[in-house]
């Protein structure tokens, strides 16, 4: 679809007003917001990735990139979430300590509002005891934990310590995930879920409140 695909050329170059305009016209040209996200969005951000792993770009080129993904979402977040729909639960969400990557995390949250659950997003750089303190104060049945360092990842396991000392352990399912994540490192650290993407993080997140 050439439509997604200058979406994604103006979210890889960091042409925000671009972006912008390029999904207002998919839109109007009736392409789904799920098919601008998957065939756009998401596309552009790994080819930002692998430009910057190729050092072909830098930090600032990635930052920009981000910030045109970004104001491209803003657009889409209202097709992406069920509005006034009444919340089945409640969750936590936030990027671990030491880690100031939000895209992922961003799209996590929509995902789980966009099925009925009421999110509480603390943001990024959350060190394990705010997303206690916060569990504890919202009475959150999910916390959801996003890493996309190798260096920040580990902090996923002191979340789950936090947890296990402060005896809310038992209250909470600790969903993980992030581009570094596996099934296995949620296994060993303690966590309950892993999801590799954002949908599945939703479909997941569901499946533990009505079923709770
Ligand atoms: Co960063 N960065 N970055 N960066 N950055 C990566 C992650 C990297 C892989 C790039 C690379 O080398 N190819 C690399 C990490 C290497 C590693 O640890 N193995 C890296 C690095 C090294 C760094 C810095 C250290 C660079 C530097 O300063 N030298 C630095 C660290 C800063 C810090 O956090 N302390 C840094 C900084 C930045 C920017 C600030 C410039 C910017 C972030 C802006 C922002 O988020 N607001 C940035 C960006 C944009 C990236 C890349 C290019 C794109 C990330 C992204 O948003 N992807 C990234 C390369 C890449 O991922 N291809 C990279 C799109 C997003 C939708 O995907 O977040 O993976 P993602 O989310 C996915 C899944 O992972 C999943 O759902 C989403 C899809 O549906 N998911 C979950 C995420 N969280 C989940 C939680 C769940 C379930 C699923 O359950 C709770």
């Amino acid at each position: 679809m050439s439509k997604c695909n200058d979406i994604s050329l103006a979210v890889q170059k960091g042409k925000k007003n671009d972006a912008v305009t390029f999904v207002q016209e998919a839109l109007s040209e009736g392409i789904k917001a799920e098919q601008i996200l998957t065939e756009g969005l998401l596309p552009a951000m790994d080819i930002v990735g692998q430009k910057f792993t190729a050092n072909e770009i830098y930090v600032p080129e990635m930052l920009i990139a981000a910030r045109a993904m970004n104001a491209a979402m803003e657009i889409l977040k209202p097709m992406l979430v069920d509005a006034g729909v009444k919340p089945i639960g409640r969750a936590v969400i936030g990027t671990v300590k030491g880690d100031l990557h939000d895209i992922g995390k961003n799209l996590v949250r929509l995902m789980l509002e966009g099925k009925g659950i009421e999110v509480f997003d603390l943001g990024v750089d959350v060190s394990a005891e705010q997303f206690a303190d916060a569990a504890a104060e919202h009475d959150a049945t999910i916390v959801a934990c996003s890493a996309l360092l190798t260096t920040t990842m580990t902090e996923m396991k002191r979340v789950v310590e936090v947890f296990v000392e402060r005896g809310l352990r038992d209250k909470v399912k600790i969903m993980v995930g992030g581009a570094p994540i596996t099934e296995a490192f949620c296994k060993e650290i303690g966590a309950d879920y892993y999801t590799a993407d954002a949908a599945s993080a939703g479909d997941v997140a569901r499946n533990i409140l009505v079923s709770a």
